[in-house]
């Protein structure tokens, strides 16, 4: 199989790192994809250009981060995201949910910055801040509560991509002054495959 990614999409990093969780890297090759550039050859692989994008071994493909990690972690028969249990599972869900929303807003205010400065928005900018820092105190909240903790699920896992993302991308640490979060961010960040799969 193929997985299409690029160094910084958190989208992706969550794909690369349920592959590494999955033991699958013998199975997936990882390729750079060129995107957001006219005339991209990666366009003519998957049309919509964005990543992460996985072909299977049958050759089909199919792009967004929600089906390409449900897709292999049910490979194995074996699913551990993606459980019968957590499909049902409306609190860890939910959470889920708002750990994607959390870094969607992120991943806007990071898309923002990297234009130049006389085309960026401040009202998105401040929009997405304000967002990030709300989105920390809920999940300051939570953090504690069982579903975040145990054995890491996609939830646990976008949540430290997200807080990982914000950092590196110049919207600063969302656990300054939130314990908990830091405390639960310092174990996930420790984790192999975070590590592994940390933007240069
Ligand atoms: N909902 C999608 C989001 C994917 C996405 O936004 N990817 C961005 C990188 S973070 C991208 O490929 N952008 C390139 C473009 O828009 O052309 C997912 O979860 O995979």
């Amino acid at each position: 199989m193929k997985l299409y990614v690029t160094p910084g999409s958190p989208y992706a990093r969550l794909a690369r790192i349920v592959v590494i969780e999955k033991g699958l890297e013998d199975r997936v090759e990882i390729i750079a994809a060129k995107t957001r550039a006219p005339d991209s050859p990666y366009y003519q692989i998957n049309p919509s250009g964005r990543v992460p994008y996985l072909v299977d071994d049958a050759g089909a493909g199919m792009e967004d981060s929600q089906l390409i990690c449900a897709y292999l972690d049910r490979l194995d028969d074996k699913p551990r995201f993606h459980s019968a249990s957590h499909a049902s599972d409306w609190t860890y869900l939910r959470l889920e949910f708002a750990a994607r929303s959390m870094c969607d807003g992120i991943a806007v205010w990071g898309r923002e910055m990297v234009r130049p400065e006389n085309e960026r928005s401040p009202t998105t900018l401040a929009h997405e801040a304000a967002r990030a820092q709300r989105m920390a105190d809920f999940f300051e909240d939570r953090v504690s509560d069982p579903p975040m903790q145990g054995p890491p699920g996609i939830a646990h896992l976008m949540l430290a991509i997200a807080v990982e993302m914000a950092r590196k991308r110049g919207l600063g640490d969302l656990t300054a002054g939130r314990q908990r979060l830091a405390n639960w961010m310092r174990r996930m960040s420790d984790l192999p495959s975070m590590r592994r799969t940390a933007p240069p």
